[in-house]
Formats: C-alpha cells, structure tokens, sequence
C-alpha cells in the first residue's frame, strides 16, 4: 500500500500493514467472535449492498452541495474550498443532526443488514446508539490516535465500534488506521479503566503522539486498507485506532460515520439514545467536528 501519510509524513512501507479481512468467518461465529478477541478488530469486505451505501453518499453530500461545500455531481464529494454553511444553517448543530438523520445513511448505518452483522458478532440480539458520527474529513485532516473506552464504557464494556466507510475511501483519502496488536497495550489499558473523559478533564483520550511515533516506539504496525463502499471495520473499546490524513489530490473528502453497538439486553448509556441525544459532552450534534463548516484550515484532536 503506497501513500499512507501521517502528520504530513509518510509512513514507512515496513510500517503498514493490510487489514484481515474475517468476511469469509460470518458463517462460523465463534470463529468470528475469536478472530475480534485476539486482534481487537474485525475487517469485513464488502458485507454491505455498495448501492445502499453510494445512496447515503449521495443523500449526505447533496446536503453539503446545498451549503455550497462539495461541487456537483454530490457524489463524487469533492470539495468547494468554501462554505456558506454557517449563514445558512444558523444552528449548526441541528443542521448536522437533520445530515446524520438522512434516511438513506441511516438505512446503511443502523439497518437490518447492519444489525443482523453485529447481533453474529455479539451473539445475541444488537442495538445501536442513535447518536452518529458522521464525519466529513477535506484535505489535510486526520484523527489522532486514541482508545474508545473513555467515550463509551460509562454503562459497560460490552461496546464496539463500527467504522462505516460513506463510499470508497482510499488510502491516500485518510481512513481508519487501527494500532495493531494495541488491544494487548496492558500499560496502557490498565490505567484507562474507569476513566470518563466527560468527568475527569484533567486527562485526554489522545495518546499524545502521532501515529508514526507511536508505532515506532511499540515496535508494531498501523493496520489499513483501500475501502471500499460495502466494507466495514469493527473493534472493541480497548484498540487504539485514529485515522491516516486525508493528502487527497483531487480535493475529494472523505466521509465516514461510526456507530457504537452494544447487546440489546445491557443497559444504556442514556446519553446516546433517544430523539435528542446529548452525546458525550451533552452538546448534541453540536460537539462534533462534522458540525463545523467544511473549511479547509483546521485540523482534529
Ligand atoms: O474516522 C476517523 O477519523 C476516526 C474514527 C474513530 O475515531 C472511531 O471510529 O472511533
């Protein structure tokens, strides 16, 4: 895989890795269900219809077409290098909750193929959090590297995340990039339990150096691929992930959305349920970054 860059670096090619894909282990569940405790994520090919998700694609960036923020025709999501959003959408955070809300993705992201995927993974009946993020990432953002334990072990551990790619999102285009082997971290994970990030803000969910750094220093590799719209990706709360930049060279953003899933039976997380979800810091849809305009000058955690 060429082209995976950090930080504005590139990775070195040692350093990158291709995530397995375990599509070929849903017939066998427990074999599914081992292959997620050992390597702390799961990559599955193609296990959602490619049409069902190019039509979230198209609903989400026609919204973003309307704001004057992705060129036409919507789906190839490439961007404007400006924005009317804010004047527009006074209330932005309602304006990404109406985006995040859009039948098509929603149909893609919380649907029947969706839940039938993650209730095999659990092994019982699979709910989502209504709360999305939906994330829309131009030229020039990244996700630093982080656990998501901190954001969504309030009611129980029993929590994973579903990385959804909105259409095909290459590698020069920045998408998810997991620290292989990190789920083992012992030095890092033992310290993390019962850590909140929305009641102790004296510490940060980041860890604190960028990805290249960080995989240099653990001796291991950053596990990605080429996406392709019908992939998935999951993982657990204790899998340090983050996501590459996006250095695309043709202005093309690239939109994503994770949903966590948990047993329908375990309790919730209040937070991220409901018509009106708080979300983590109780701001709504209003404390994601995909709520911001979709400008070219900023950059994640
Ligand atoms: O999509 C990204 O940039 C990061 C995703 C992430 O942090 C997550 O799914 O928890």
């Amino acid at each position: 895989m060429q082209a995976c860059r950090v930080t504005g670096r590139p990775v070195p090619s040692a350093m990158v890795g291709e995530l397995a894909d375990s599509a070929g282990l849903m017939g066998d569940p427990p074999a599914l269900r081992a292959r997620l405790q050992e390597d702390g994520y799961l990559f599955l090919k193609g296990v959602l219809s490619r049409a069902a998700v190019m039509d979230a694609r198209r609903e989400v960036f026609q919204r973003m077409v309307q704001v004057g923020e992705i060129a036409e025709p919507a789906e190839a999501g490439i961007s404007t290098g400006t924005s009317r959003r804010a004047e527009m959408e006074p209330d932005l955070g309602h304006f990404w909750k109406s985006v995040s809300e859009g039948p098509d993705l929603r149909s893609a992201s919380h649907g029947r193929a969706m839940t039938a995927i993650m209730s095999l993974v659990f092994g019982e009946t699979a709910r989502p959090q209504d709360y999305m993020f939906l994330r829309a990432g131009p030229f020039g953002r990244a996700t630093g590297l982080h656990f998501d334990y901190p954001f969504f072990t309030r009611a129980h551990d029993r929590v994973a995340t579903v990385w959804l790619p909105i259409g095909d999102v290459p590698v020069s285009d920045g998408p998810l990039v997991i620290v292989e082997g990190s789920n083992r971290f012992r030095d890092l994970i033992d310290p993390m339990m019962g850590f909140d990030i929305s009641r102790d803000n004296t510490r940060k969910a980041d860890l604190g150096s960028d990805a290249i750094t960080f995989a240099e220093q653990r001796g291991t590799r950053l596990l990605t691929r080429n996406f392709e719209a019908g992939d998935i990706a999951l993982f657990g709360m204790y899998t340090a992930h983050g996501s590459l930049d996006n250095h695309t060279a043709i202005n093309r953003v690239r939109l994503s959305c994770d949903v966590r899933w948990q047993p329908a039976s375990l309790p919730l997380d209040e937070r991220y349920f409901g018509d009106n979800p708080l979300g983590t810091t109780g701001a709504g849809y209003a404390e994601l970054n995909g709520a911001k305009p979709l400008t070219q000058d900023w950059h994640v955690r």
